[in-house]
């Protein structure tokens, strides 16, 4: 069963981090996998300008990615949501594709779902668009030494 690697980057804009439930699902030519929550136990998803790495695992699409669904639950205040891209990598092959949503802002009134409004969900579908040369950024992250100061790592995302 393929797995792939989902890079999303949340943009450095005020107001940009959610605390909503953001869920996702690839699509081929052909089939549409399922839902997967984006969700990392005890870790705070999608704040600004973090770059969050979730691994999923889908059935046989028949196909390539052409397609990452994003689908978000409004609930909760300050829920909007500024995504500025996605990389999806194929683990087993090393294929990658970047999506860019035609609105960063996932709000209600954005929704490209006319028949979803005014729900408490909001969804877009992103093309993606394969570039195998694609780099995926490293995650900086900032230790603190006890005694003051501290110091910044690169990690795989
Ligand atoms: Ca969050």
């Amino acid at each position: 069963m393929p797995q792939y690697k989902l890079i999303l980057k949340t943009g450095d804009v005020h107001g940009a981090g959610t605390d909503a439930r953001v869920r996702a699902s690839i699509r081929s030519r052909y089939q549409q996998s399922r839902w997967f929550d984006l969700d990392k136990p005890g870790y705070d998803d999608f704040e600004q300008g973090d770059l969050d790495g979730y691994v999923i695992q889908t059935t046989y699409l028949g196909g390539d990615p052409e397609y990452l669904n994003i689908e978000m639950d409004m609930s909760g205040l300050g829920a909007a949501w500024y995504l500025d891209w996605v990389i999806v990598e194929e683990i087993e092959t090393g294929k990658k594709w970047k999506g860019t949503p035609t609105y960063h802002w996932f709000d209600v009134e954005y929704s490209t779902n006319p028949y979803e409004y005014p729900s408490n969900t909001t969804s877009q579908s992103m093309p993606l668009e394969r570039d195998d040369s694609i780099v995926v950024p490293r995650k900086k992250v900032y230790h603190e030494l006890p005694h003051g100061g501290g110091y910044v790592t690169e990690e795989e995302v």
